[in-house]
């Protein structure tokens, strides 16, 4: 008979693996993904559909079939590309991601006072072998990296902790996700594309107000199924998987209608057969970045392509940003571990800071629907990662709720409080009052905790609110701080 003790050892070697819990500055994101073909349905027995998309709010639930709410642009796969229309979509944005660049793809932070945090996902197991930190570690794992969504944050970024820039995290796990089906024989899940922008349409009115009325779509579908797309929606161009298409809502009539693509193959001067798998675009700055087939990737570029927009909007180049002397650049598909063999298959880039007003806003919305993470209290005792989210109940009332991740173990129990207070300028000094943790029923991670806040206004008010987790482990006495999250009410 076999020794189990080995793989009991190894278990609990796994179990000890740095990083193996979600981090960084995007935990408990909400998210709108489709999957890929074999991926376990998260909502019942048999595979996920690969013609339905799927949704999560704030917090570290499952994904489930999305569904729209009454009056707003409907997102789910049937209403936006047709029922049962056998593509796969294999990048998807609406529009809304926020990167900052130079207009030849340089990431650049100085002039905003902001930052960026890039959301990607990677086909599982392919470059694993050149993968570093995080992105090694998940394509190691049971359940691999293919449906677990990473968080990168530029090193030359602005206002959020320095000790979160240049880094990658794992931002959610497939586990968590309901992407993977442990057992005998495993089936993991791979995520095909993927968005945080559409469950805003989920939140409150006042935020609603500050959306676009008609939103956009702009998606791709694979090279293999290019053929199902209907003739109408390529206006005249030749079928291919690297044209950017377009859908755009109408209020109206409450049902998407065709705009002609965005960019076709040949306007981004690749052949019709190539393949983008990835896409994030700003319809205001027409910053677009798409990523390549790792086959298909046009040579010497990398898998983040910027398509420059300083003359005549079509141009590849890699995305980069200056590297951590400050002097060269690198390119950012390289920091972010995915690997120089590796295939980026999703993207969304947020930029969640207090920046530039966007009237009658008198900062970005985004400062109101998650927060900033800002310098640590004291660094050594900062091991927990934290992220608040404005939620809304299916009434529509408001709330944030504070996530945190990375309770001290040690075999007692942890006692969690979120300290909410007012922001002072680089100190966390001005406290209110407390709220207590509670654990996170079902959450993928056994760490993680939650707090919820309900605040007296529920207008966009400009007043910053700061929350801070502190822990103890009542069996150890270890005690562990969160950075301080800054958001606005
Ligand atoms: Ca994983
Ligand atoms: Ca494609
Ligand atoms: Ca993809």
């Amino acid at each position: 008979m076999m020794d189990a003790r080995p793989l009991v050892v190894a278990a609990l070697i796994a179990a000890s693996v740095p990083g193996q819990r979600d981090q960084g500055p995007m935990i408990a994101l909400p998210l709108h993904v489709t999957f890929g073909p074999g991926t376990p349905n998260p909502a019942g027995a048999g595979t996920a559909s690969t013609t339905r998309s799927y949704a999560r709010k704030a917090g570290f639930g499952a994904l489930a079939p999305s569904s729209p709410r009454a009056g707003r642009p409907d997102f789910s796969f049937a209403a936006v590309f047709g029922l049962a229309l056998p593509i796969r979509v294999d990048a998807f944005s609406i529009g809304m991601d926020e990167l900052h660049t130079t207009c030849d793809g340089i990431m650049e932070f100085t002039t905003c006072n902001c930052w960026n945090v890039l959301l990607f996902t990677v086909e599982d197991q392919t470059g694993a072998a050149s993968a570093a930190g995080v992105v090694a570690q998940e394509h190691a794992r049971p359940d691999g990296a293919g449906a677990d969504v990473f968080s990168y944050v530029p090193i030359t970024a602005r206002l959020i902790a320095t000790d979160l820039r240049g880094q990658t995290a794992r931002a959610a796990d497939s586990t968590e996700l309901g992407a993977f089906r442990p057992g005998p024989t495993p089936s993991k899940g791979r995520i095909d594309s993927l968005d945080t922008y559409v469950a805003l349409w989920e939140l409150d009115d006042a935020v609603v107000a500050h959306l676009p009325l008609e939103p956009t779509v702009y998606f791709s579908v694979t090279e293999a199924t290019k053929a199902a797309v209907p003739t109408p929606w390529w206006a005249g161009s030749t079928p291919s998987g690297a044209t950017i298409l377009r859908r755009k809502w109408d209020a109206t009539s409450g049902a998407w209608r065709t705009l002609p693509p965005l960019h076709t193959a040949a306007e981004l001067g690749v052949p019709a057969s190539a393949d983008i798998d990835a896409l994030a675009y700003n319809e205001g700055g027409d910053d677009l970045l798409i990523s390549f087939t790792r086959a298909t990737t046009p040579a010497g570029l990398s898998q983040l392509v910027y398509v420059a927009n300083c003359v005549d909007g079509t141009s590849l180049t890699d995305l980069t940003e200056r590297d951590s002397s400050g002097t060269g650049t690198r390119r950012v598909a390289d920091g972010t571990g995915a690997g120089s063999g590796g295939e980026v298959s999703g993207v969304c880039v947020d930029d969640p800071s207090v920046r530039a007003s966007q009237p009658p806003l008198t900062v970005g919305l985004m400062a109101h629907v998650r927060g900033t993470p800002d310098e640590a209290l004291v660094a050594a005792w900062t091991s927990l990662a934290a992220q608040t989210h404005r939620s809304c109940d299916a009434l529509g009332n408001v709330t944030y709720t504070a996530h945190l991740t990375g309770l001290p173990a040690g075999g007692g129990s942890s006692l969690a409080v979120w300290l909410v207070g007012i922001p002072n300028l680089g100190a966390f000094s001005t406290p209110l009052f407390t709220v207590l943790g509670r654990p996170v029923a079902g959450a993928g991670d056994p760490t993680s905790q939650a707090a919820i806040l309900l605040p007296p206004l529920t207008n966009l008010n400009s007043a910053p609110v700061q929350g801070m987790w502190v822990a103890v482990n009542t069996t150890t006495g270890d005690l562990a701080l969160s950075h301080p999250v800054t958001i606005h009410l």
